[in-house]
């Protein structure tokens, strides 16, 4: 087994600035679990428009408050502490921050850990 602290990843190229958020990439596809898991602050005031069409995302804020509105519906689904919401079907949405909101994401499959958001809100596939 092995532990990850978040000391271990500042300062290196898992800690990635997404503008409207900062990810720390704690398990990523090298890592060879089957998910990646990321500890990442959205930043307050913050719209992020986000469609991760290669991915499943389940995210669990741990702190702050906000919503997700999904684009398919206009279902606006308000996100608080201890609650999590699971990306099931690809959902494109917008993720809106009232205040700073702290999440974990897992993704799967997992990411190589330096992945931004291209222009449609996606993450490509990591190839081996
Ligand atoms: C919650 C969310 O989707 N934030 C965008 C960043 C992404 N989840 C990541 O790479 O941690």
């Amino acid at each position: 087994m092995k532990t990850i602290s978040l000391k271990d990843i500042q300062n290196t190229e898992k800690n990635v600035d997404g503008g409207n958020w900062v990810s720390r990439r704690l398990i990523v596809k090298d890592d060879n679990m089957g998910y990646s898991v990321h500890d990442t602050v959205i930043k307050a005031g913050t719209e992020t428009h986000i469609w991760y069409q290669n991915h499943l995302e389940s995210v669990y804020c741990i702190e702050g408050e906000g919503e997700v509105e999904t684009l398919k519906d206009n279902k606006v689904w308000p996100i608080e502490k201890d609650t999590l919401y699971a990306l099931d079907a690809n959902d494109e949405h917008y993720l809106r921050a009232k205040t700073d909101m702290r999440m974990v994401c897992v993704f799967n499959p997992p990411i190589k850990g330096t992945e931004v958001h291209d222009e449609n809100g996606v993450y490509p596939v990591a190839e081996d």
